[in-house]
Parts: C-alpha cells; structure tokens; sequence
C-alpha cells in the first residue's frame, strides 16, 4: 500500500486542524527541502571536503564545523526566499534575522550533535514554528520538529494534535508517511544521560534517582546527539536528561530550538518534560539563546525523577 506524502498529509490536516494554513503548508516544505538537500550533504560529507572545523567558535563558544555552516546557509536561504517568514533565529548566529514584522517565527539547529559528524553517527536538524515571534512559551508553538540523519533520514513533527514521522525515500525524494502516529510508552527500560558528569550534577536527588534505576534494571544508552537520544526515546519510552552541573549551570541545552521543541514532541506523544520545576513548554523565554536543563521522557519516569529531586534536592 503506497505511504502518504508529506505534502499530502498536509492538505488532510488543513482539513482537520485551523492552525495549518497553506502558509504553514508552504513553510514545512520548504524545511522539508531544506534538510533533504542537507541529508546530501550529510551522506556525502567525507566526499566533499567538508568534514572538521569551520576554524570558528559560534555565539555558543563552540567550534563551528563546516557542515553546520553549510546546514545553516541552505536552511537560512529557504526560509528567507520562502516569503512566509517574518523572523529566523538559529543556533549558529547570535541575533535573530528579523524579515518582517508578521508570519510564522522560526528558531533552529540547523545541525545538532555535531560532534558526531566526523565519525559518522547520526545527527539532526531541529526546528520550532511559533506565529510573530520565537519569544514564547514552547506551548504556543505552532508546530516543531527534527529531522534525523541516521541510517534512513526521517523527518518527526507535531503540529499541535499528535506526533507523526515521514521516512525519506531516496528513490522518489518524497518523505512518506511511516509512522502515523507515535506514542511514548507510559514507561520504559532505558535512561540516557552523560554519566561522565555525574559528580558535577548539581542535583543530589538526581544521582539517587539514577542509582534507583539501576536497581530496576535498565539499560543505559547515550549516543550524544539531542535527535538521536530524544529519536530513541519517543520510540521506545525511558527518559533524556542533561542536567544542570557545575560548569553549565543552567545546563548546557538551548531552549528555543532544543529543549522545547523536543518537549512539545515528548509532551504531544504523550510524555512529559521539566526543568527540574517546571514543563518546559511553561518556561517564557527571555534569551535567544538561553539554556535550561532538560528531563524529558515517558511520564512514569520522570515524575519518578522529579520525586527525588523533590526529596534530596
Ligand atoms: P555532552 C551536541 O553537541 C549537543 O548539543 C546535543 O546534541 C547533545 O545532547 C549534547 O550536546 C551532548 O553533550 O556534554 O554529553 O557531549
């Protein structure tokens, strides 16, 4: 039986959901086609020279690698040449590109985890849709997303009602609609953090609670890619977490375009997300580019964890 295409899906949606407008339409694939031109880039990175650093350090402090900038430009061209945007924010620039003063406000990662690029494990590009500006609590979001470039590219979206994902087919270059509705498992067996930080987490109530699962026999993975720790999670229950620590005290994920877009995801699939008090689609931006600790994941997990922290501090 033929899968849907992306585009498809949109119109049946436009029929069924008031905030999918033919500009929200138009907007989603150009992103679309963005990521697909970079999941090129990504597939043939060692091939074009462009694997390691850019030689620069981004508003972050980070080392920029040159595929970032490469995702960066592609995704900043398509949604300036779109004409539906009226701000773009990415991780990769330190203001906000303000196009007009109303449309759809987009805030993204044009390439996450990349430090994974050059050893070839699988990273994404995350997005976040708000209507006028970015600068809202993640609940307001009209619609968010990633696309994961893994061992098939897949693009995971939400549009307010529900989580659906598209795999990439690389014969017709349409993304199919393969998952049409993915739901977090109201518990899971796997926990993914950097334990390597564990001493310098400034939650106490957090290493109990990792010690605690321990004892009920889960499994650890950490892949280091937002998408890729988040992608497993949606898919297979458990809970993501980088917390505050010693050095990045405020944790060391961004929350325009990671923490809440991937937490209206989990929240939307039927998960929850906090920042240790608070969801994190409760949070009101004041910084562009402002961290917040992340726990994200199936709901019995982390009340479990927000238990403890409420116990030990
Ligand atoms: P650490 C990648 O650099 C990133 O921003 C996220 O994709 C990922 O979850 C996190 O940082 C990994 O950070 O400190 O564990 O290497």
């Amino acid at each position: 039986m033929a899968l849907m295409p992306l585009t498809a899906f949109l119109f049946q949606k436009k029929e069924e959901n008031e905030n999918v407008t033919d500009e929200l339409i138009l907007l989603i694939n150009e992103i679309a086609a963005a990521c697909k031109e970079i999941a090129g880039k990504v597939r043939k990175a060692g091939l074009l020279g462009v694997l390691g650093s850019a030689g620069k350090v981004n508003v972050q402090g980070e080392e920029v690698q040159k595929l970032d900038e490469l995702a960066n430009e592609i995704l900043f061209q398509s949604l300036k040449n779109c004409g539906k945007v009226c701000q773009i924010t990415s991780e990769e620039v330190e203001d906000a590109l303000i196009v007009s003063e109303a449309g759809y406000a987009v805030a993204f990662d044009p390439l996450d985890g990349s430090s994974n690029i050059d050893v070839n494990v699988s990273i994404g590009t995350i997005f976040s849709i708000h209507k006028d500006s970015v600068m809202q609590p993640g609940r307001e979001q009209v619609a968010a997303g990633y696309v994961i470039y893994g061992p098939s590219t897949m693009l995971v979206m939400s549009l307010g009602d529900g989580v659906v994902g598209f795999t990439l087919d690389p014969e017709s270059g349409n993304f199919l609609l393969s998952h049409p509705k993915i739901e977090l498992p109201e518990k899971g067996k796997i926990y993914s953090i950097n334990e390597a930080n564990r001493n310098k987490w400034t939650s106490e109530g957090l290493r109990w609670f990792i010690d605690y699962l321990k004892t009920e026999k889960y499994t650890q993975r950490y892949v280091g890619s937002m998408v890729a720790d988040v992608h497993r999670t949606l898919l297979k229950g458990g809970i993501f977490i980088y917390p505050a620590d010693e050095k990045n005290t405020n944790g060391k994920l961004r929350l325009l375009y990671e923490a809440k877009p991937m937490a209206f995801l989990i929240e939307q699939a039927g998960g929850l997300s906090s920042d240790g008090t608070q969801s994190l689609l409760d949070i009101y931006p004041h910084e562009l580019h402002q961290r917040v600790p992340v726990i994200i994941g199936s709901r019995w997990e982390v009340e479990k964890c927000l238990e403890y922290i409420k116990e030990y501090g």
